[in-house]
């Protein structure tokens, strides 16, 4: 019998959902644009069975994958689990048998040595293939159009590494998929890889490397030039396991480093910077211009994941766990160790960065970012640990500095946006923008569309779910002609 403990993981907005199914032509309210031909794949954390621990976390649960299909100005929808090795070991024993998140020693004895993967984190189409992602395991298979599982992959028996990001970047120029991978020889190492994957799946590249210190590497920077490896504190150590901590653990003293690495060069050329304390974790994009690199992300004074708090026990500050879009630039070629500027750009508190993809890697004109803003009124109950609320679609040009934005209203919170171009070849920005916003007051989900460059417009049209889905990370789209 299913039981979800009454903490903040599992109740209120975070119950869980664990429901799979299928809405053929979903019911629409405005405008569907006509040329939107593709499917936005997107995945949320979500339990299959009730956990072993009472104090388990939201981003220990199973991937559930939802689909969005649009054609026509028509979309239908398919959500289904990612069936990971544990997803499959615990339907057939009818209960969780892994324990706490990155913990094997908490696990069931019956599953040792196997696969933790939860791929919960990010879904993403290449090669005409759905990735769904958790970095502390392979990449997991999937059908784009059925989410069938077909598996962990090793990349044709060519990957050494053990784990794989979560936040790979497609590189418009070649195609290639930029990925890397830490903890890469085994729990809590400073083994890391650097990789690259062709357009038809093949694996080009592998290169280990090591990390100043363990922590949680949750995303990175690509540039044409280089690979760009953010290390901030959020730490661990076999101590913390033995205790039965939360897996990892903010460390107000350790210095941030920032490693660059020039993507066809080796490990030997890895250079390293360094910054006083500060948190980041998500990377909006990166580009080069000779050897200034330059790097974008939502940097907060503090931890923002008070699930994983300071090791020193200050308490959570939510003042301090407040991003803010900031540029970093750091010269490959410099002498020292510092980084040439730590430039703040906005005042809008803002996270999950996104931009249009084709411009990964590049320069980018415009980014949109979800926003956090404490003075507009809620309806809701108290809907994060952290106690920001993300009730705002933002965007920046970075050419002018102009910001625009959307309030959901106060019965809402929204989920990451994702940038649809209009055409393949469309200006940069030219496209749509999608979203879902959740109602937590009457409990539905729509997945919101927008024009990429008019936000402040409103939407121009939505596809209506008959219930609410459950806050989720990350998504893509993948044009259908990706299917062949
Ligand atoms: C994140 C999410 C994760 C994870 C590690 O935002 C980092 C970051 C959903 O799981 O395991
Ligand atoms: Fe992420």
């Amino acid at each position: 019998m299913a039981y979800f403990p009454p903490t903040r993981a599992f109740s209120g907005i975070l119950r869980p959902l664990r429901f799979e199914g299928d809405i053929l032509d979903m019911e629409v309210e405005g405008e569907i644009p006509a040329q939107l031909n593709g499917t936005f794949h997107r995945v949320h954390p979500d339990q299959q069975f009730s956990p072993m621990y009472e104090d388990d976390q939201f981003f220990n649960g199973d991937g559930m994958i939802s689909m969005f299909r649009f054609h026509k100005g028509k979309v239908d929808f398919k959500q289904r689990y990612a069936q990971t090795d544990k997803f499959k070991l615990e339907r057939n024993a009818g209960k969780a048998l892994f324990g706490a998140y990155r913990n094997p020693a908490t696990d069931d004895p019956a599953v040792k040595g196997q696969i933790r993967g939860t791929a919960n984190t990010n879904a993403i189409v290449h090669a005409g293939k759905l990735l769904a992602l958790k970095e502390d395991s392979p990449a997991l298979v999937m059908n784009p159009l059925t989410l069938e599982t077909e598996g962990y992959t090793d990349w044709g028996g060519r990957c050494t590494s053990q784990t794989f990001t979560a936040h790979p970047k497609i590189d418009p120029v070649t195609g290639n998929m930029v990925a890397f991978s830490y903890a890469s020889s085994g729990l809590l190492t400073r083994d890391c890889t650097y990789m690259e994957i062709s357009p038809n799946g093949e694996l080009l590249r592998e290169l280990w490397f090591e990390v100043p210190y363990y922590c949680m590497m949750h995303d990175f920077g690509v540039t044409q030039d280089y690979a760009c490896f953010h290390i901030v504190p959020s730490t661990s150590n076999w101590q913390r396991l033995a205790d039965g901590l939360p897996h990892f653990g903010f460390d107000t003293k350790l210095p941030v480093y920032f490693g660059l690495l020039p993507r066809r060069g080796e490990a030997k050329d890895m250079k390293w910077f360094k910054s006083p304390n500060l948190f980041c974790s998500h990377v909006m994009n990166a580009f080069n211009d000779g050897s200034k690199v330059y790097f974008d992300t939502p940097v907060a004074k503090n931890n923002m994941f008070p699930f994983f708090p300071d090791i020193d026990g200050i308490p959570f500050n939510p003042e301090e766990a407040k991003s803010y879009m900031t540029r970093w630039t750091v010269d490959y070629n410099s002498k020292g160790e510092e980084f040439e500027k730590i430039e703040k750009l906005t005042d809008m508190v803002g996270e999950f960065p996104r931009i249009d993809d084709r411009y990964a890697t590049q320069a980018h004109s415009y980014g949109w970012l979800l926003v956090t803003d404490p003075s507009m009124p809620y309806n809701g109950p108290n809907a994060r640990a952290s106690g920001l609320r993300i009730n705002k679609l933002g965007f920046m040009n970075f050419r002018t500095g102009e910001q625009k934005h959307w309030f959901c209203g106060p019965d809402s919170l929204i989920q990451e946006p994702c940038f649809v171009p209009r055409t393949p070849d469309s200006p940069e920005g030219d496209g749509f923008i999608i979203a879902l916003v959740d109602d937590i007051t009457n409990n539905y989900s729509d997945l919101a569309i927008f024009e990429a460059l008019e936000i402040d417009q409103g939407l121009i049209g939505k596809a209506r779910l008959p219930f609410r889905l459950r806050q989720g990370l990350h998504g893509n789209w993948a044009d259908a002609i990706q299917f062949g």
